[in-house]
């Protein structure tokens, strides 16, 4: 081995390849947000990801896992467009061959547009979405396509075998009246107040999931918790919230997940550790 790979790192990168163990999960970022409504910046979001994500402790206690002796491949992050549609097919096309390859895809944003490119790379599976936001506005701001609106997209083009939709406490009166004459299962904030009765509600739901794509807009998160987000809203789950609900996805079949809508500028480094910890604890049940 040479003195310069004995000594250099290709930080920002969380390549972690143990000695013959193959990888399962391949990270790759989306530096994308020009579809953000409100406070721009979750472009600058995966390479603050990575940097908490070496920062943290990767044992996880609550698996009784150690990342440190797990292979990660990290693939970097995706060119830099400006059209919605280009960024995403690139995503649905990186998506579909990592999928083909047996890998998981843990994809960082960017804003939550990159998931309607990420999910049509799958084969239809349970979107397990946690999202202060419930994203089906038909059109905004005369976009029919923005983080504001994929999910009715997703929906309408039948992408998606069944929504979990985590937190929600924030849309327009027509958004909820459309999810609850679709009868799309919403776990709201309401439900989450009494916890344990949230999460019996989610394992039974999942009970009946096939293949779970997993898609966390940060803004879940309180704003005392996660205050470097593109559109913070008031009275959002906690930290250890949001953790319980993942721990619950421990025995659940993963195809992809990501982790969209961190914006670095407005973070204090609770939001960017609080995405490392999720994304740590996401590798671990991806890595069964
Ligand atoms: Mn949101």
């Amino acid at each position: 081995m040479s003195k310069t790979d004995l000594y250099m790192s290709n930080e920002p990168l969380i390549t972690n390849l143990i000695n013959g163990e193959k990888n399962k999960v391949d990270v790759f970022g989306v530096p994308f947000d020009a579809t953000s409504t409100y406070r721009i910046g979750s472009r600058f979001a995966p390479n603050s990801i990575r940097e908490a994500f070496q920062n943290i402790e990767i044992y996880s206690k609550r698996l009784k896992k150690d990342l440190e002796n797990v292979s990660i491949r990290d693939l970097g992050n995706l060119a830099k467009v400006g059209d919605i549609n280009e960024m995403n097919k690139m995503v649905e096309e990186v998506t579909k061959e990592v999928i083909q390859n047996n890998k998981i895809p843990a994809i960082l944003g960017g804003d939550h547009s990159l998931t309607n490119g990420s999910i049509r790379g799958t084969n239809k599976p349970t979107l397990v979405v946690f999202d202060a936001h419930l994203d089906f506005r038909d059109e905004f701001e005369g976009l029919k396509l923005s983080h504001a609106t994929f999910l009715r997209r997703l929906y309408e083009d039948d992408c998606i075998s069944n929504i979990i939709h985590i937190g929600s406490r924030a849309a327009t009166k027509e958004e909820w009246d459309f999810v609850n004459k679709n009868d799309i299962k919403i776990i709201d904030m309401e439900k989450i107040y009494n916890l344990e009765s949230g999460l019996r509600e989610f394992r039974d739901e999942l009970t009946s999931s096939g293949e779970i794509y997993v898609s966390i807009d940060l803004d879940v998160l309180d704003p005392a918790f996660a205050p470097g987000v593109g559109n913070p809203e008031a009275n959002g789950m906690s930290s250890r919230e949001i953790l319980e609900f993942i721990y619950c996805l421990q025995n659940s079949k993963l195809t992809g997940f990501d982790i969209v809508e961190l914006i670095p500028a407005y973070d204090n480094g609770s939001t960017s550790t609080l995405a490392a910890r999720l994304l740590a604890e996401l590798i671990c049940i991806a890595d069964n």
